[in-house]
């Protein structure tokens, strides 16, 4: 006979927290939102551990290089999509990696023969007013000289001026070489009174810009996720059961520091059989997280096969119609609750942590702190990212509203056969997402200080400081129905807004 689960599975919305002693020491300032992304054993650090505990969907409409960069900035990371080819995935990841902060591969480029008529045309479609131009018109091509809006009088020069008649050449420029500081390249900027300065290769190649006014946004950034010793952003990527063979290495070639593989549902023998190879090829050189689970029973089975993280949920995704299309799937908040459970036995048992991540169907940002709270390490988040100027997607007018394109990656629109996959022939049968819009929220910095400040918040109501606190400690209810349109507005008319 089939197995019953009689308890009732539950979602976020349907707990709250009640406060804890809230002491001198819980304020915001103290309060420290750093998590372990990687397993590790009891008395030891992490190999990697993430400054706030976000990490973001690994989704065509979600994580390209853009948004990897910006969220890396501020503490968290992405997983890049794994629904593109191996060349495309590895592009973003070296991207990623090469980003140095107040560095920027220039994106205006022509050669010397070109014409004023060209520069304007440029200058119109990117916005940008330095040009680079080099001997093949590439972004690393050899530097010949530059051209800025200083350079030609539109009264004057005839548009079919060459460049090369204009432009300050590389004699005049004041350039900085490959390797040196940021801080290195700014006093050159204040000495030579400056607003762009060239750096270039021992082979004269233009490498980078650095602009005069991109140096304080280095500052702005204490929580940046990096790799110490070089310096460079972390970045994740998803891979799939299929590829993984060819995708990995040519991932490591490019620089990945983590892989997670993506699936609606992980408790498979290919899950297993992807990690395990991928731990005899890199041992803990690079880790790898996997799932989805919803149990006890799925998540020891990945992390018995050597699963760095475990990633928790099926079916909560706000694209995600695998619950109606498949009836599988746990509330989101029970999943979490179970699994945390099993992960709490293993370490009692092994002296092992496995971070577990919640994966999907956040709607308000206190759904965040009561995941945390639940005993998830981190979340990975879709719609929430989708939102923001760094995703990939359109950003466009629906009636008066500015929304920006959000599709699952189980809709016919991404076609990630992969991720739902289940043997047998390589094609999606049907769909388990749909294709949306999400309204259009701005910079994620701005929204990650909100979000964040409003976990923080929470977090000193309830009398705790670090996430581990926040487990080991909150005091959560169930609510009523009745009591969660209570938690709104109620009984009053509502002022329009602004
Ligand atoms: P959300 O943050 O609620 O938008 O959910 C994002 C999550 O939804 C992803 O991380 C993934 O687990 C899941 N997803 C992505 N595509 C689909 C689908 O098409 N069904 N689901």
């Amino acid at each position: 006979m089939a197995k019953f689960i009689n308890e009732v599975s539950r979602t976020f919305g349907e707990y709250l927290f009640i406060p804890g002693l809230t002491t001198s020491e819980c304020t915001p300032d103290n309060i420290s939102l750093a998590t372990p992304l990687v397993k590790y054993a009891k008395g030891q650090e992490p190999k990697i551990k993430l400054n706030i505990p976000f990490v973001s969907a690994i989704m065509q409409s979600v994580s390209n290089d853009t948004l990897a960069i910006e969220l890396a900035r501020n503490g968290g990371l992405s997983f890049i999509f794994g629904s593109q080819t191996i060349e495309s995935q590895s592009e973003m990841v070296r991207k990623v990696k090469k980003f140095k902060a107040g560095f920027v591969t220039s994106d205006s480029n022509l050669t010397p023969h070109d014409t004023l008529a060209d520069v304007l045309r440029l200058v119109q479609k990117t916005g940008h007013s330095t040009i680079g131009i080099t001997a093949d018109g590439t972004p690393n091509g050899k530097l010949m000289g530059i051209v800025t809006s200083r350079d030609y009088r539109l009264s004057t020069d005839p548009l079919d001026k060459k460049i090369e008649d204009f432009m300050t050449p590389f004699e005049r420029l004041t350039y900085g070489k490959l390797g040196i500081s940021l801080s290195e390249a700014n006093d050159i900027i204040w000495e030579h009174k400056l607003n762009t300065l060239p750096i270039i290769d021992e082979g004269g190649r233009l490498i980078y810009f650095v602009f005069r006014k991109d140096y304080d946004s280095h500052k702005e950034n204490p929580l940046e996720l990096s790799n110490k010793e070089n310096k460079t952003l972390l970045v994740g990527a998803g891979i799939n059961t299929r590829d993984y063979q060819e995708r990995v290495p040519a991932l490591v070639e490019a620089g990945v520091d983590i892989v997670c593989i993506d699936s609606s549902d992980g408790y498979s023998e290919w899950q297993r059989n992807t990690i395990k190879w991928v731990k005899e090829q890199y041992g803990d050189r690079l880790p790898i997280g996997a799932g989805n689970v919803v149990d006890g029973e799925g998540f020891r089975y990945l992390v018995e096969a050597g699963a760095d993280f475990i990633k928790v949920g099926i079916g909560g995704g706000s694209i995600c119609i695998t619950r109606e299309q498949k009836g599988i799937g746990r509330g989101q908040a029970t999943a979490i609750i179970e699994v945390a459970k099993e992960r709490n036995r293993y370490y009692e048992e092994t002296g092992i942590y496995i971070p577990i991540c919640s994966d999907g169907g956040i709607v308000h940002d206190y759904h965040m702190t009561l995941a945390l709270a639940m005993g998830a390490d981190f979340l990975m988040m879709g719609r929430y990212f989708a939102r923001f100027d760094e995703s990939p997607t359109k950003k466009m007018k629906l009636g008066n509203n500015i929304v920006k394109e959000y599709w699952g990656e189980g809709s016919f629109r991404a076609r990630n056969w992969q991720r739902y996959d289940s043997g047998g022939q390589e094609n999606l049968k049907f769909e388990e997402g749909v294709d949306s819009y999400v309204p259009y929220a701005g910079k994620m910095k701005d929204n990650l200080a909100t979000t964040l400040g409003k976990i923080r918040a929470t977090m000193c109501s309830c009398g705790t400081t670090t996430l581990a606190d926040l487990q080991a400690n909150a005091k959560i209810t169930l609510v009523s129905s009745t009591s969660i349109v209570e938690g709104g507005a109620h009984d009053v008319i509502l002022k329009e807004r602004g």
